[in-house]
């Protein structure tokens, strides 16, 4: 079954009960019983309901694995994949990644016995001279988030498995629709669905996606024994958002190459990333591993100064100043101030990501209005 068959399909039948062709959202805690053990299939809503039970199936099904997962947040669904690992162990993450990841990693797994060593993942050696006995995982966001670095998922894929270690994916920039990570090698697949997965703001939500069985038992035991699930409304609400991934993708991204393209032109823009840009340092690779260069565009002004930034930050209408990306509308935002305040400056500049570094999250308007309201702000005096 192709890409958009399975996004508005998979997971997803009539209902038993009614013939309801949407699946309904199963608000229910727990399930009578007939017997002690003898029950259809569902005995408590923590370990299983049906509405994050069709989501689970879509998500896997359309990150090409056998298994899917949901929890209550992006967050939630990373901390689970930690949960796999003891003290003493180590890990190897790229060094440009979501400052809520980063915090994650620093300031509540490091307690527990983990150790964490950041590398530039574009660069291999790095990442081969960071690996030592004790790595178990390795943590890779590609594209990442803000710089939109990619990483080549086949290679640290090879990497990890020489290593014995387990490759897992952030794939929230790309989306499924876009990147599948487990066709290319990687063992675990993480989304933070509250993006666009999702797709229109409207909810907090993280999945993961896993080939193995064993792997997959282990995350699905996490899962229940620490209880971070979501609830049926947001399974249901996700799981009406993979049904338009594809068109929203393809609209981001056909609206992001517009709005780069406008910045690389404009006197007072001084850089500006976004993969399909053909100076872009991973404009090949995002070629060869992605089937389109997503909505995110980073971008810094020629005056570096954080106030000159700012001040386009306040400046546009369509672009709504705020966090997040992923959802239809625009937004605007100031990584180093917002999204990536928990990494030090010194980590941030080692990235690229200055003071005055913008992030869009380029949405699914009309691509003529937000030009313009960039170019108000750009021009704003
Ligand atoms: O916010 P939550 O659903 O818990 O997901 C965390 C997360 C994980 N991975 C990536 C790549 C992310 O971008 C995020 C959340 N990011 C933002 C809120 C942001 O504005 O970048």
């Amino acid at each position: 079954m192709k890409f958009a068959t399975k996004a508005i399909h998979a997971g997803q039948q009539a209902d038993p009960a009614t013939g309801a062709i949407m699946t309904p959202i199963y608000q229910t805690s727990t399930y009578v019983q007939e017997a002690p053990g003898k029950h259809k299939g569902y005995e408590y809503s923590r370990t299983g309901n049906p509405t994050r039970r069709a989501l689970e199936h879509n998500i896997a099904a359309l990150e090409s694995a056998n298994y899917g997962l949901c929890f209550g947040s992006g967050l939630a669904a990373i901390d689970a994949v930690l949960k796999t690992l003891r003290p003493g162990d180590e890990v190897v993450s790229g060094n440009d990644i979501y400052g809520g990841t980063y915090r994650l990693f620093t300031q509540v797994f490091s307690h527990y016995g983990i150790v964490f060593r950041f590398v530039d993942m574009q660069d291999h050696d790095a990442v081969r001279n960071a690996i030592n006995g004790h790595t178990k995982l390795l943590w890779v966001e590609t594209p990442t988030n803000p710089m939109l670095q990619i990483i080549d998922i086949r290679q640290i894929a090879m990497i990890a498995r020489e290593a014995g270690a387990m490759l897992c994916v952030d794939n929230t920039f790309a989306s499924p629709a876009l990147q599948r990570p487990l066709e290319l090698g990687a063992d675990v697949v993480m989304h933070s669905a509250t993006k666009y997965l999702g797709g229109h703001s409207d909810v907090v939500m993280g999945a993961l996606a896993i080939k193995d069985a064993e792997l997959a038992a282990k995350l699905a035991f996490i899962q229940n024994a620490s209880g971070a699930v979501c609830g049926p409304m947001d399974a249901f609400l996700v799981l009406r958002g993979t049904k338009t991934l594809h068109l929203r993708m393809k609209a981001h991204c056909e609206n992001a190459e517009k709005v780069a393209r406008f910045l690389g032109s404009h006197a007072s823009v001084g850089s500006v990333r976004w993969p399909g840009l053909p100076g872009h340092p991973g404009h090949e690779l995002a070629k060869s591993q992605m089937d389109g260069f997503g909505g995110m565009v980073t971008f810094t002004l020629k005056d570096d100064r954080q106030e000159a930034a700012i001040k386009v930050l306040s400046g546009t209408h369509l672009f709504s100043l705020a966090e997040s990306l992923g959802g239809v509308e625009s937004l605007i935002g100031h990584p180093a101030s917002m999204t990536h305040a928990s990494i030090p400056r010194q980590e941030r500049w080692k990235v690229g990501l200055m003071d005055s570094t913008i992030r869009l999250s380029v949405g699914i308007e009309d691509a003529d209005d937000l030009i313009e309201d960039l170019a108000k702000a750009l021009d704003r005096k």
